[in-house]
């Protein structure tokens, strides 16, 4: 059982309560290093987009800094990016893929 006040805590009463669940944003953040070509097979790996869907995303992080990749509940988000970061790592890229509550 987690501490009161902890994240994990919180949802699971409020999922026992029948409320929606909090969502969170899936973010990727633009680097100077990472190539278009890995962002865009990232977008289509672990958020299902189509190529045309992936490449407008990659670029709009690339011009503006970071975008939304997806918005989940809790436990999906953090395995998202835990997935992203272990992917972009074991490709030796700095890709970073972060989360923010919707
Ligand atoms: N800015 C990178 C480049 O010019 C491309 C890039 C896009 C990197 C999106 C990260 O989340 C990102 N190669």
């Amino acid at each position: 059982m987690g501490k009161v006040g902890n994240i994990e805590h919180i949802e699971e009463r409020a999922e026992t309560e029948l409320m929606p669940p909090s969502m969170y944003k899936v973010i990727l953040n633009n680097d100077d290093y990472t190539p278009m070509d890995f962002v865009i097979e990232v977008l289509q790996l672990f958020f299902n987009k189509n190529e045309q869907e992936a490449t407008d995303i990659m670029l709009a992080i690339h011009h503006q800094g970071k975008g939304i990749c997806g918005i989940f509940p809790f436990g999906i988000a953090e395995t998202k990016v835990a997935q992203v970061n272990q992917f972009a790592r074991q490709n030796q890229h700095p890709l970073l893929c972060s989360l923010e509550k919707a």
